[in-house]
């Protein structure tokens, strides 16, 4: 390898160890998001909603693997600038890497759950890479091993790294002692999941068909789509989280995680659907939700007249805008503890979330749930209208074809077509199936569980030999037929009849 390759590697093992160390620092100390993390997250934060709306359209969500891709090049490429630009003059790369470090501790600065106090990892981090890079890539002649006793710079050297090793190794020995000290919670609640005082009805045998390739009524929490502007989940401590209740109301409410825990709980089957889901997608999933009904906490605020919206707040800064009605009417809008019998995942926001049948997540679901600012849409605006989407998102009726697959080969004779038709808070009335644009064709329908829930629905179709297309559409219990014009999901969500063509031979 060249002497400039070599020190562009080196660039990039040393630059790699000061990041790596920064993490470790961070979450040894657990003071607040690692760099990497936080970079991530002001990038998403940053980028303009078009860009933002083509990652998810290219990537779905694998989008943050992407994301992780694109900064881990990036990164390679400036630490290989580090390494040869040190090489080339002494200092040059260690302020490459000085600098990477003060773009990082800028992001954690401006991050929500950051701060200053939370920059110290990245910064000794940085230091410490920066002092390293310059100890082992000052120019060759200065190694020369013949004079390495009798010159000034070999101490240099040395007194460089003992520097690194000693300050890397005090951060070390600093985080360890502060999260010892801090002997921080395992993300438990504070006591076992309340049993409900409304339990959801049990779901009947007939709501689900056993079909092979159609998606289960219940999606287990593993499996559950997640959406959300966070890189890593939020580590939100139950200890001291507290809701707050505040805006047009009364009187300010506030609760502990305890308080609310002693409320009585309702239990709740209720679909989530993203807004991002394009016809025929999988951002969309169905779990029991346990919590507490929102308008409970509302009223105890006293809410005002003049209020319209409640606009819900996350502790890492995100914010949906939820029609008051749909918060104050009887429907299950729920502050969330539970998903499907267990305290809410990390991912999908522990320790409290909203759920609110019939609106996309994305102005109603806030997960992390910090606040409920009362007040009206004239005078407030959430996280995505700020970037293009609509400020009501009311879910739209839809329907999908799980089986057969989409180029599925198929023996002619009987073949079970089947899927999911979902509308939530309004309920499926019927779904229909056409094959090669011929007549629609009822579907068999599961026993509905509640209007909230996606329902299952099945066809045994008679294949014969040929290219087929089979296309899917609903009924809402108001009437309305799933429309088959095509738009895309911005502004408002998807519409459009999913199909599949298969091969039958
Ligand atoms: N704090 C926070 N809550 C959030 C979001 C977010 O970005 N941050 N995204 C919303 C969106 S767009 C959706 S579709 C749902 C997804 O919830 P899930 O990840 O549990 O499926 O969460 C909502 N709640
Ligand atoms: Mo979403």
């Amino acid at each position: 390898m060249s002497a400039r390759g070599g020190a562009g590697l080196l660039g990039v093992v040393v630059t790699g160890g000061a990041v790596l160390l920064a993490e470790i620092l961070a979450a040894l100390a657990g003071s607040g998001p690692g760099p990497v993390e936080a970079v991530a997250e002001r990038f998403i934060d940053h980028t303009p909603a078009w860009l933002k709306d083509l990652a998810i359209a290219a990537f779905g969500t694998w989008d943050k693997l992407a994301l992780s891709v694109g900064i881990a090049v990036v990164m390679t490429l400036l630490a290989v600038l580090a390494g040869r630009s040190e090489y080339r003059r002494r200092w040059a790369g260690a302020a490459v890497v000085l600098g990477q470090g003060l773009v990082a501790a800028l992001a954690i600065f401006t991050h929500p759950q950051g701060g200053l106090s939370a920059t110290w990892p990245v910064l000794v981090g940085s230091v410490v890479g920066a002092l390293v890079l310059s100890a082992v890539l000052a120019p060759p002649e200065r190694w020369d091993p013949g004079r390495a006793m009798a010159d000034r710079r070999v101490l240099d050297r040395r007194s460089l790294l003992i520097g690194a090793g000693v300050l890397g190794a005090a951060a070390l020995v600093g985080a360890g002692v502060t999260r010892v000290v801090q002997a921080r919670r395992p993300p438990t609640l504070p006591r076992a999941l309340p049993s409900p005082a409304t339990p959801a009805r049990p779901v009947p045998a007939g709501a689900t068909f056993d079909v092979r390739g159609l998606t289960p009524f219940r999606t287990p929490n593993a499996d559950f789509y997640r959406i959300d502007t966070a890189f890593f989940a939020p580590q939100v401590d139950a200890a001291s989280w507290e809701l707050r209740v505040h805006g047009l109301v009364d009187q300010e409410v506030r609760m502990t995680l305890e308080d609310l825990l002693e409320e009585p709980m309702t239990e709740a089957w209720v679909t989530l659907a993203c807004v991002s889901n394009e016809v025929g997608g999988d951002l969309v999933g169905n779990a029991r939700w346990l919590g507490i009904p929102v308008r409970d906490v509302l009223s105890r605020a006293g809410v005002q007249e003049a209020a319209d919206m409640v606009l819900s707040r996350s502790t890492d800064g995100f914010s949906a805008s939820t029609p008051l009605a749909a918060m104050t009417d009887d429907r299950n809008a729920l502050i969330a503890v539970g998903m499907n019998g267990e305290p809410l995942p990390p991912e999908h926001g522990y320790p409290v979330r909203l759920v609110v049948p019939g609106l996309y997540g994305y102005v109603s679901a806030t997960k992390w749930l910090a606040e409920l600012e009362v007040t009206r849409f004239a005078d407030a605006s959430a996280y995505w209208t700020d970037r293009g989407w609509s400020e009501r998102g009311p879910v739209k009726i839809s329907s999908r074809i799980d089986t057969p697959a989409e180029g599925a080969d198929l023996a002619p004779g009987e073949v079970v077509v089947a899927g999911m038709a979902w509308n939530q808070h309004t309920g499926i009335a019927e779904v229909e199936v056409r094959v090669d644009d011929g007549e629609w064709l009822p579907a068999r329908l599961a026993e509905d569980v509640n209007v909230d829930t996606w329902t299952q629905w099945l066809m045994v179709w008679d294949a014969t030999p040929g290219e087929h297309r089979l296309q899917v559409r609903a009924t809402g219990r108001d009437g309305e037929i799933q429309t088959g014009e095509r738009t895309g999901v911005v502004p408002d969500g998807a519409t459009g009849w999913h199909e599949v063509r298969v091969i039958v031979a």
